[in-house]
């Protein structure tokens, strides 16, 4: 599709942002499975930030505004909470956030002023149905990275971020777009699959 159709194509959709500002923020459930972080999301738009904790493999799980503008009225639960802090995630990070317009944000914040969030094996992240970002900032990802961002108008955003092995990001149908925000490293092979729409 050329970009100037699209342009028009999402104009005429314009009317999805106001859906965005009014739709609820949901729950997600956060466990622990033999080393994995598990946060499964439900069909709502769900805003899910991950942090480093200190201690012994603790990330800290905030639900946030789905809208990266902080506008959207409600932020989502995690576990019925505000936030939840999970300690002994020495495997992989395990993310599903199924429908609705959801944002998940890995935020260590700025190199030397946050606490680089490090993912110590594999980073899988399934998106799902509806308009989804999926952010990065000063993270590493000490295996393979594999983002599939599903159906809808997708965004994957990184930042100041080390991925150690493959990163393969899929996008679905829809429009998706990637932005490097620079200070990324692919160590081995970045894959992009289906961003033709
Ligand atoms: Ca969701
Ligand atoms: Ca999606």
């Amino acid at each position: 599709m050329a970009s100037a159709t699209r342009e028009r194509l999402r104009a005429r959709l314009g009317l999805e942002t106001l859906e965005d500002r009014l739709a609820l923020s949901g729950n997600v459930i956060v466990s622990l499975s033999s080393g994995t972080l598990r946060i499964v999301g439900d069909n709502l738009s769900n805003g899910v930030m991950i942090t480093q904790a200190p201690g012994v493999y603790g990330y800290t799980i905030t639900g946030i505004s789905s809208d990266p503008t902080g506008t959207a009225g409600d932020t989502t639960t995690v576990n019925g909470l505000p936030a939840v802090t999970v300690y002994g995630v020495r495997e992989n990070f395990d993310i599903r956030l199924r429908g609705g317009n959801d944002f998940l944000w890995l935020n260590g914040g700025t190199p030397g002023v946050g606490t680089r969030v490090v993912v110590p094996d594999i980073l899988a992240v399934d998106a799902g149905d509806g308009n989804d970002r999926v952010q990065l900032s000063n993270t590493v990802v000490s295996s393979q990275t594999a983002i599939n961002l599903g159906n809808g108008n997708d965004m994957f955003v990184a930042r100041d971020s080390l991925f150690v092995n493959n990163v393969a990001i899929t996008g679905g149908s829809g429009f998706d777009r990637i932005f490097n925000l620079g200070g990324n490293t692919v160590l081995k092979k970045l894959a992009l699959n289906s961003f033709e729409g």
